[in-house]
């Protein structure tokens, strides 16, 4: 059946009051769905939404982490992923097994573990971490301690470098941030000399020695609103410039590469929500020994806010 975008958005708003349900909106989603979501943000942000809530029912626009995220922190909730396909290559790069036994190999290491990781790899964890308050949360580990950080390789050596700590890197990647190259940033430079090139951690070191600024999602929204620049070059994955936009009219924002656009965020649409509420579909659940191991980790994340 065919229906119109406004339909969808009021069949929406009125099975979230039936279903007694909030939505929550990764920055990465597509405009539409952001627009429609009670909030939008970063893994940081939503986490602790999805605590706090009062809502019986989470429908998250995301990807599977982020739900298993939610349903840790909120175990009494329903957690509904709209797109059951929607994953995380990179949180799949490890597994709880390949963790053990890198712990195995440095006893005594603290783990801090990325929040692109899967709920068993988290309970095997010490921290987890976004990439917001990654370098918090690595500053806040005594000194002289060992640390493994998984998965991402390229968060991992941004932490590093601010913190000034040795890292044990596990090789993962985000298969959409990777996708932005040097030769995009050159190019973005020549086209827009005055702009200001923010770029995630996630980007390769190549891209990042490019770069004006290196910061997560909400530390780009923050930066915007705080600076008096007119344009911005955004070297992360596309959605973000939706929010960037609405949040700051008048100032230019302009992708690095159209590569870098998630596949798996963009997933989740307008009908899937609807359907997602209608049919109750698809319920993110994680055991109660993992999620219990794993909420450790998750507190600490959520206690090691940016800048606390
Ligand atoms: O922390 C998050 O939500 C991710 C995956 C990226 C960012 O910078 O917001």
């Amino acid at each position: 059946m065919f229906v119109l975008d406004d339909s969808l958005i009021d069949k929406i708003q009125q099975l979230k009051k039936q279903r007694r349900a909030v939505i929550l909106a990764h920055n990465y989603q597509s405009g539409e769905v952001q627009d429609i979501a009670d909030f939008t943000g970063d893994s940081l942000g939503l986490s602790i939404e999805a605590s706090r809530t009062d809502a019986e029912v989470i429908v998250f626009c995301g990807v599977k982490f982020m739900a298993e995220t939610a349903a840790i922190l909120s175990p009494k909730k329903t957690v509904l992923l709209p797109d059951k396909h929607a994953g995380c290559p990179l949180a799949d790069m490890i597994n709880a097994e390949q963790l053990i036994e890198l712990k195995q190999k440095h006893a005594g290491a603290v783990v801090v573990c990325y929040v692109n990781s899967t709920a068993e790899v988290k309970a095997e964890s010490d921290y987890c971490c976004t990439s917001s308050n990654a370098v918090e949360v690595v500053n806040s580990i005594a000194t002289g301690k060992e640390i493994i950080f998984v998965p991402d390789q390229h968060l991992g050596r941004h932490v590093a470098e601010r913190t000034g700590r040795e890292l044990i890197l596990w090789p993962g990647y985000c298969i959409t941030h990777i996708q932005i190259s040097v030769e995009d940033i050159e190019k973005a430079r020549g086209k827009y000399p005055e702009a200001v090139v923010m770029a995630h951690p996630e980007c390769s070191e190549s891209v990042k020695a490019l770069a004006d600024e290196l910061l997560s999602t909400g530390q780009m929204l923050e930066f915007a609103r705080n600076s008096s620049v007119k344009q911005f070059v955004i070297a992360t994955e596309n959605g973000i410039i939706h929010a960037l936009k609405k949040a700051n009219p008048g100032v230019e924002f302009i992708g690095a590469s159209e590569k870098a656009t998630c596949p798996n965020m963009k997933k989740i649409t307008l009908e899937k929500i609807v359907w997602s509420l209608e049919d109750m579909q698809y319920p993110i659940t994680v055991a109660e020994d993992i999620s219990n191991k794993a909420r450790k980790a998750l507190d600490r994340m959520v206690e090691v806010l940016p800048g606390k």
